[in-house]
């Protein structure tokens, strides 16, 4: 059986119905060929010399991982040629990166996580690439791109998607038509689709959270983990397993693999802090998880409607499974009525 490659797939999208965009298909492309490099640039690790810390840190004050700065690069350097863009913005820059008035400029935005759980990369665990795509406005066509231009809400992206480094290198996409699924076949160097049509699992007992972390959860959030825990024996009848890999692109892959439920909510303690970003982390997933068939919270309202105020601006998400997304701002509201 010969498989669908991402060529293919988007070609075939474009002539479609669905009328994927020229200049988007193009986007997805480029991405899609850089994740590649950045895919062999993980996995040389020590070999390659691209493992351990820099003496710099990312505006999150993060200190920046030799791969951070690495894969920043090549996600720019692949990008700003093309065409399709107008600007980018990534977790990795203070600021937008303009397309260099040398190259045209194009109709979309693009915002991405270069490495997502880059702390798990000197330790050979999975991380991941995260992009999140917005439409210019209009009236950027007449004037330099501000960061104000990017501050749209989740639902307003036109395709998101991401690459896991993991046993297989994959990318997992989106545009708008449900969630499709590529391998990348190393021997020949193509997304190979392995996925046509991702639809998250419901009504699975597995929960994703770092415990280490109870002491800035909500009452909300401790009544409905303490009920997990619980298992069986307790309100929920059922017995949890848990989950953490500290890397959101491998917690979130395997939600819609195999179902369950992603949490790193607001730190109840600071009314409105969290570490997860809106822009380039929660609304691609949240996106990916809607077009699956799961929810996407912050705790409060669906994440995708949470109004943008900054291009690093955090977050709470819980996403996943619909009924436990649901349950977790149920308790939420009721322990909020009762204060
Ligand atoms: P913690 C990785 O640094 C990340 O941004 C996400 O990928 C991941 O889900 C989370 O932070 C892990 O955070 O506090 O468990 O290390």
């Amino acid at each position: 059986m010969t498989r669908t490659t991402l060529t293919r797939f988007l070609i075939e999208q474009q002539r479609n119905a669905n009328a994927l965009p020229a200049e988007l298909r193009l986007l997805i492309e480029t991405v899609a060929r850089a994740c590649k490099t950045i895919s062999h640039a993980v996995s040389k690790g020590a070999l390659g010399e691209v493992l351990g810390s820099l003496d710099s840190e990312n505006v999150q004050g993060e200190v920046q991982k030799k791969l951070d700065v690495i894969a920043n690069e090549l996600l720019l350097d692949a990008n700003e040629w093309g065409g399709h863009l107008a600007a980018m913005a990534s977790e990795e820059m203070e600021t937008i990166y303009p397309i260099p008035n040398r190259y045209p400029k194009g109709e979309y935005l693009m915002l991405f996580d270069p490495i997502d759980g880059s702390s798990n990369i000197d330790v050979d665990l999975s991380v991941g690439t995260i992009f999140s795509v917005l439409k210019a406005p209009e009236a950027c066509a007449g004037r330099d791109v501000t960061e104000e231009d990017f501050l749209q809400t989740g639902r307003h992206q036109v395709a998101a998607g991401y690459a896991i480094y993991g046993p297989q290198t994959l990318l997992v996409l989106s545009v708008g038509t449900g969630v499709y699924e590529f391998t990348l076949d190393r021997e020949v160097g193509s997304w190979v689709m392995t996925d046509p049509d991702m639809k998250m699992p419901q009504g699975k007992c597995e929960f994703a959270i770092n415990m280490s972390n109870r002491r800035q959860w909500s009452p909300g959030v401790e009544r409905y983990i303490e009920e997990r825990v619980m298992g069986a024996k307790g309100p929920c009848g059922k017995d949890y397993n848990m989950r953490w890999t500290a890397s959101m692109v491998a917690d979130v892959h395997r939600i819609l693999k195999r179902g369950g439920i992603f949490m790193y909510p607001y730190d109840h303690r600071t009314p409105g802090k969290a570490k997860l970003r809106l822009m380039y982390e929660a609304n691609p997933m949240a996106y990916l998880i809607e077009q699956a068939g799961g929810a996407a919270s912050d705790g409060f309202m669906p994440i995708m409607d949470v109004a943008a105020q900054g291009l690093h601006q955090r977050v709470g998400v819980v996403l996943g499974d619909t009924a436990e997304v649901e349950a977790v701002v149920a308790y939420g509201r009721e322990a909020e009525a009762l204060v």
